[in-house]
C-alpha cells in the first residue's frame, strides 16, 4: 500500500484526508487472495481464493464474486450482486465489542463516525457513509456485504508492531545483500493460525485500549512465550521492551489495509510502528517465540520477494527504505 500511497503523493504515517482518498486506487489487489488475480479471465470465482477470505475451518466457505478493478469504486455504475455474509461466531456473540446488526433491529443506534471511549469508529479516511443504516467502505466495493468475520460495523482497529535489528555475521558485522549491496534487516514474523501465512505480530486494539498499548501486548502475546526464562529474566526483558515500546518507535503507517476480511460494511484499518534496534542492544537479543494466534515466531530477513498477509509487505517496504535496507 505504501508504494501507491507516495505514488500518489501521501506521505505514510499521516492521517489521510477525504481529498486526498479519493486519489488512491486502492484495490490493485484480488479482493479475494490479496493477489494479482486477472479479473478479465473467464472465471466469476477468485483462483487463489483461500478459505480464509471467506470462512475459517469449521464454518461454510463463501467465494466472492470478483470485482474488476475499474468496478471497485462506488461512483463507477456496476450490475453489483455481492454475497451477504457474516459468521455464525459473530452472528451468535454475545461479546459486549461485537455490534449487533442495526438492519435486523431498529432499536440498535450506535455511534458511527465517533470515539465513544468504549470504541473508536472514527476512520483514518475521513467521515464514512452510511447506507441502509450500517457503514459504507470508503475503499470501494468488495463482494461481500456483512460483516464477515469482523466484530465491528465500519472500521476496525488494529495495530503492527514491527520490531527490526541487522542481520549479522558470527563475528557481529552486517551482512549486505549481493546485488543491492545494502544491509539486510530482519524483523519479528509470526505465522499466523490461521492462513498459515507469514505476517508482522500485529492485533486488534482492544476495547478502551490505547494503540501504543495494543502494539505492546500482541507484541507480547505472539512473540514473547519465554519457555526457558526465569522469573526475573522474564521480568528484566518485558520492562525492557516496555520502555522501548513507550519511548520509541516510528509511525510507518495509519489507515486501511487490504485485509481478506475487508466487506462492504467493515474494513481493517491499522497503525503500524516500527521498533529498530541498529546496535543490537536490546530487541535483537530477544529470542522469540509464538504464542497466542502465532504458530510460531522467528526472526526473517525483509525482501521484497517474500509474500506476507494483508498490506504487510508494503510496511516492511518502507521500513526498509526508512533504513536504507535491502528489498
Ligand atoms: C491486519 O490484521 C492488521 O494489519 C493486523 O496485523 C491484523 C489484525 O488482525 P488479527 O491478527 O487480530 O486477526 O489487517
Amino acid at each position: 500500500m505504501g508504494q501507491f500511497l507516495s505514488r500518489f503523493g501521501i506521505r505514510l504515517g499521516t492521517r489521510i484526508n477525504e481529498h486526498e482518498i479519493n486519489r488512491i486506487p486502492i484495490h490493485h489487489k484480488c479482493r479475494n487472495c490479496g493477489q494479482g488475480c486477472d479479473p478479465t479471465k473467464s472465471t466469476n470465482t477468485c483462483v487463489n481464493a483461500k478459505f480464509t477470505r471467506t470462512g475459517t475451518k469449521d464454518q461454510v466457505s463463501i467465494i466472492r464474486p470478483i470485482i474488476p478493478n475499474d468496478k471497485v469504486r462506488w461512483s463507477t455504475s456496476f450490475d453489483y450482486h455481492p454475497i451477504e455474509f457474516t459468521s455464525e461466531k459473530i452472528r451468535t456473540s454475545t461479546k459486549e465489542y461485537v455490534d449487533r446488526d442495526p438492519r435486523q433491529d431498529p432499536n440498535v443506534q450506535i455511534p458511527w463516525n465517533l470515539d465513544d471511549r468504549l470504541c473508536d469508529r472514527r476512520s483514518y479516511h475521513g467521515t464514512y457513509k452510511i447506507i441502509g443504516r450500517v457503514p459504507q467502505n470508503p475503499c470501494g466495493r468488495t463482494g461481500i456485504t456483512g460483516r464477515g468475520h469482523l466484530g465491528h460495523f465500519g472500521p476496525n482497529h488494529a495495530a503492527d508492531p514491527i520490531v527490526t535489528r541487522w542481520k549479522r555475521d558470527e563475528n557481529g558485522q552486517e551482512i549486505i545483500h549481493p546485488s543491492t549491496r545494502k544491509p539486510i534487516l530482519q524483523f519479528v514474523a509470526i505465522r499466523r493460525k490461521d492462513t498459515n501465512e507469514l505476517a508482522i505480530p500485529g492485533g486488534m486494539v482492544d476495547k478502551k485500549e490505547k494503540v501504543t498499548d495494543t502494539l505492546q501486548r500482541e507484541f507480547q502475546e505472539e512473540t514473547l512465550n519465554f519457555p526457558d526464562l526465569d522469573e526475573r529474566s522474564k521480568h528484566n526483558l518485558l520492562a525492557t521492551i516496555k520502555d522501548i515500546f513507550e519511548n520509541g518507535g516510528i509511525r510507518i503507517y495509519c489507515g486501511y489495509v487490504d485485509d481478506p476480511r475487508n466487506t462492504d460494511n467493515s474494513w481493517m484499518e491499522t497503525t503500524a510502528y516500527n521498533f529498530h534496534d541498529g546496535k543490537n542492544e536490546h530487541l535483537a537479543k530477544i529470542n522469540v517465540h509464538g504464542g497466542s494466534d502465532a504458530l510460531c515466531a522467528f526472526w526473517h530477513d525483509l525482501s521484497g520477494e517474500v509474500s506476507l498477509f494483508a498490506s504487510h509487505s508494503e510496511f516492511l517496504q518502507r521500513v526498509a527504505d526508512i533504513h536504507r535496507a535491502h528489498w
